[in-house]
């Protein structure tokens, strides 16, 4: 188990379209723990496997919020969304690519997913609320897309400059 750094926007790696994982290995095991264990500590409620820079179409996710409520960590491998609900919902949403920046984001408010359990299993599932947004923000990462490709251009271009400037204070600090 160990916690990997997280990539930061703008990387290229954030873009890219992501590999099928085409085998169950013990290091997609391995990733798959790692993430999990690197979401709790960030917080989040997601990760994609290109945030922690490998380019695979892996996705964690625990969407709990209740405090007193068990924790429900999900791996979903080549997650693929089978149906989306007419209903829109906005959320504000941020990303811990894109730290401490919000916006609202429309996305269909359900969502039908399919995908792979580490078991090898084929899983399907519809998740609605927080879940449902959290699902289609991570299967938006695996194709190389963030959520402030939603905004308009100027919003998007204030973020990334706030990042760029993170991004060269850290390289200093
Ligand atoms: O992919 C990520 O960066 C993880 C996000 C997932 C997420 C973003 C927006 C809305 C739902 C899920 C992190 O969990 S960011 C932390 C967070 C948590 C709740 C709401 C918004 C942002
Ligand atoms: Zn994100």
């Amino acid at each position: 188990m160990s916690i990997r750094p997280i990539l930061i926007h703008p990387d290229p790696r954030l873009k890219k379209l992501c590999d099928p994982v085409e085998s169950l290995s013990t290091e997609i095991g391995q990733l798959a723990e790692d993430m999990l264990e690197t979401m709790y500590d960030a917080p989040g409620i997601g990760l994609a496997a290109p945030q922690v820079g490998v380019t695979r179409r892996l996705i964690v996710m625990d969407c709990v919020k209740e405090a007193e409520a068990p924790p429900r960590p999900m791996v979903l491998v080549n997650p693929v969304i089978t149906w989306s609900s007419e209903a829109r919902s906005v959320y504000e949403e941020g990303c811990l690519s894109i730290p401490e920046q919000y916006a609202d984001v429309e996305r269909p408010a359900e969502v039908r997913v399919r995908w792979t359990a580490l078991d090898g299993t084929t899983q399907e599932e519809e998740f609605k609320g927080l879940w449902a947004t959290c699902v289609q923000h991570e299967i938006d990462h695996l194709d190389g897309k963030l959520f402030i490709d939603y905004l308009t251009g100027l919003k998007r271009q204030m973020i990334t400059r706030r990042m760029e400037k993170l991004k060269r204070e850290r390289a200093r600090a």
